[in-house]
């Protein structure tokens, strides 16, 4: 409690925003002025007047804030919060791939670093990768890093061509088929909510796929008591917040982003009493990751 009045002191002195992701710890979530997912929080960086935007997610969504308003500083309050996701694709694979396509526009997942933001032509998140691809003019587009969710876009604009990057979001990839049958079982009149960045095959077996904030909203909109969710734990705290009549249950133990933990309510205290960690990119680079982030809004 006594933490949580200094964070709100603190904000206020320092005119300071935070913004969480909804994979954080439930703590977290409660100091937060927006929590949401990562296209919600871009543009809310990019809009926000503070002087200080206090990130609590993975490195690359602090970038992304940083690119979006290069004179706000901008603070990671765990250095170490990164993506793994975001590590399996660098700027060189990117370039090789544009080498072996030429003329092939590459779409690049938001989960991903500025060198690799920088070399893309358009960005997109789980939330809007479908409205991106189909807006798009080409047909043939490279789509990097995650394979699942490319897999999932391939499927629902069967008109396009994907060149899928074989990158995973290694928390989302460790659910199965079976642990999905197993929910069916255990909760037969639930609806199972699945993330597109867990296995094709596990995706087919849900009632409903979407991203973090498609997921809150289905649940919110559902006539239905009982949902099993295939995501991040973290979203469980929003649900139940905004939902409490409704029961959620996690799909598997295993979803939880250990990067997306790190940050706790003291290393938010810390980040803004320390001003830390600060991210800066570098000018050139932001300024090409602006480009391809401006046309995702454009598109979304
Ligand atoms: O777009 C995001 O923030 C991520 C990483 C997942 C989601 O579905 O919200």
């Amino acid at each position: 409690m006594v933490l949580t009045a200094e964070i709100r002191k603190l904000k206020k002195e320092r005119n300071a925003v935070v913004l969480a992701h909804n994979y954080q710890l439930e703590e977290v979530q409660q100091v937060a002025d927006y929590v949401g997912d990562s296209f919600y929080l871009s543009k809310i960086a990019a809009g926000v007047e503070h002087e200080v935007i206090v990130f609590c997610g993975v490195r690359f969504m602090a970038e992304t804030a940083k690119i979006l308003s290069p004179q706000k500083t901008v603070l990671l309050p765990e250095s170490g919060a990164g993506c793994p996701l975001a590590d399996m694709v660098t700027a060189e694979g990117i370039r090789e791939m544009k080498a072996r396509y030429p003329g092939v526009p590459v779409l690049c997942y938001i989960n991903s670093s500025v060198e690799v933001k920088a070399e893309c032509d358009v960005c997109c998140t789980s939330a809007n990768a479908v409205k991106v691809v189909s807006s798009l003019p080409d047909r043939r587009i490279i789509f990097a890093p995650d394979e699942n969710l490319g897999q999932y876009v391939a499927q629902k604009v069967p008109d396009k061509e994907l060149i899928l990057w074989r990158g995973r979001c290694v928390t989302h990839a460790k659910v199965r088929q079976e642990d999905v049958k197993l929910a069916r079982a255990k909760y037969p009149e639930a609806k199972i909510l699945i993330h597109p960045e867990c296995d094709p095959a596990v995706v087919a077996l849900a009632d409903f796929a979407g991203s973090t904030l498609q997921i809150i909203n289905y649940a919110r909109e559902s006539d239905a008591s009982i949902f099993v969710i295939g995501t991040e734990v973290g979203v469980l705290y929003n649900l139940k917040t905004l939902c409490p009549d409704k029961q959620f249950f996690l799909l598997h133990p295993g979803l939880v982003c250990p990067n997306m933990k790190m940050i706790r309510l003291t290393s938010v205290y810390e980040a803004l009493i320390n001003n830390q960690y600060e991210i800066n990119v570098d000018e050139e680079l932001a300024r090409r990751a602006k480009q391809m982030l401006n046309k995702m809004l454009e598109l979304a």
